[in-house]
């Protein structure tokens, strides 16, 4: 029998009930089946156009084609719909209680680098500096063009740093280094300034010694009368604090930075007899940071004053002090969320440091 106006309009008419009834991704497939599958009703429908004169047979081919259209918009429609509830679903029943207390009789551990950052952020705490935080997602004016680095500079290029979508006309990256979060502290906070931005920091790097995202600590001092004596007393006591050896070695290289004049590499005092490294006063030397009095360009395009102001800046990677500190051979495994490498190298939350047991005590 041939299929009429009436009958497609009809089916048109459940279909899309159907569509609108389903209730899971199964259920709007099983409705997909039924309606535009091979042996699904409209193609069903579609075989009876043979048995039709021409003129009925054009009109009635047009009006079905238009009714395929629909519905399948109407499942498309009504997947996002299903898919969006399943997701809101799984984050609301997936959700984290972060405040959650530390249960003692099974605690977590703390990872390595979260253990460096706060071990650092204390030592700097006590000389008097404040926590800086930026987004990881920054634009390219405080990433690179208030530091002085050039559009023609190599930590530009498309290799090293990841590049994001222009947001309001903005050319977006991930930060390569946590310097645009003094930047912006330079821009907002009133002088003088003290302060450390620790945090992610990304670069399109990957190999034994670099990984895509890891952590740097930066700091910043902003002070009518700072010089480089300052800086290198901070950073003398700090690296002594940090690796816990009163009279470890520093040797400050002259080098260079967009950022910074002058500016200068720091070495700390080690031994790599037999092939085993070890820090102290053994005529050898391991560069473990970069510094140098913050260039006049980059005050003055942070909007200071720079025949009044003057500053310091330094900068660190948190992972490679890690290993250093506490005997971690290889820098991928921080990033690789093993937890038997966790139980092995982390932190117990809440331990009591003893001389015998350390702070997994
Ligand atoms: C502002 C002005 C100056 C931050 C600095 C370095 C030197 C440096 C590297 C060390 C190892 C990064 O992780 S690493 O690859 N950093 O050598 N960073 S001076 O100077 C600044 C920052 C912000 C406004």
């Amino acid at each position: 029998m041939n299929a009429t106006m009436d009958d497609l309009d009809r089916l048109r008419g459940e279909l899309l009930a159907s569509v609108d009834q389903a209730d899971s991704p199964d259920a709007l497939e099983q409705v997909r089946v039924t309606a535009l599958g091979k042996k699904g009703r409209i193609t069903a429908l579609m075989k009876t156009l043979g048995g039709l004169d021409p003129d009925a047979r054009r009109d009635m081919g047009q009006r079905m084609n238009a009714v395929k259209d629909e519905i399948a918009a109407a499942l498309t429609a009504r997947k996002s719909v299903l898919d969006d509830a399943a997701l809101t679903a799984r984050l609301a029943a997936e959700r984290v209680d972060v405040t959650l207390p530390v249960r003692p009789e099974k605690p977590g551990r703390i990872h390595p680098t979260s253990q460096t950052m706060d071990e650092m952020i204390a030592i700097f705490a006590e000389m008097g500096f404040e926590v800086a935080e930026g987004p990881d997602i920054e634009d390219d004016w405080h990433n690179f063009t208030a530091l002085n680095i050039p559009p023609e500079h190599p930590a530009r290029q498309m290799h090293d740093t990841f590049y994001l979508p222009d947001h309001d006309g903005a050319p977006m990256v991930l930060r390569t280094h946590t310097s645009p979060v003094q930047v912006r502290t330079m821009v907002q906070q009133k002088l003088p300034i003290r302060i450390v931005a620790p945090g992610r920091t990304y670069r399109s790097d990957y190999d034994m010694t670099h990984t895509p995202m890891f952590h740097q600590i930066e700091g910043l001092v902003i002070d009518e009368s700072t010089h480089m004596g300052h800086l290198k007393g901070c950073l003398v006591e700090f690296c002594r604090a940090y690796f816990d050896i009163d009279d470890l070695p520093l040797r400050f290289r002259p080098s260079f930075f967009p950022f910074t004049e002058p500016s200068a590499e720091v070495d700390i005092g080690c031994s790599r007899k037999g092939g085993e490294l070890k820090l102290g006063n053994y005529g050898d030397w391991l560069e473990i940071l970069g510094c140098g009095m913050v260039h006049p360009r980059v005050l003055e395009m942070c909007g200071i004053d720079s025949s009044r102001y003057q500053g310091f800046a330094f900068g660190m990677g948190i992972e490679r002090p890690a290993m250093l500190k506490y005997g971690i051979p290889d820098l991928r495994t921080f990033f690789e969320a093993d937890l038997r490498w966790l139980k092995h190298y982390g932190f117990v939350p809440l331990a009591v440091p003893s001389p015998a047991f350390g702070l997994n005590g």
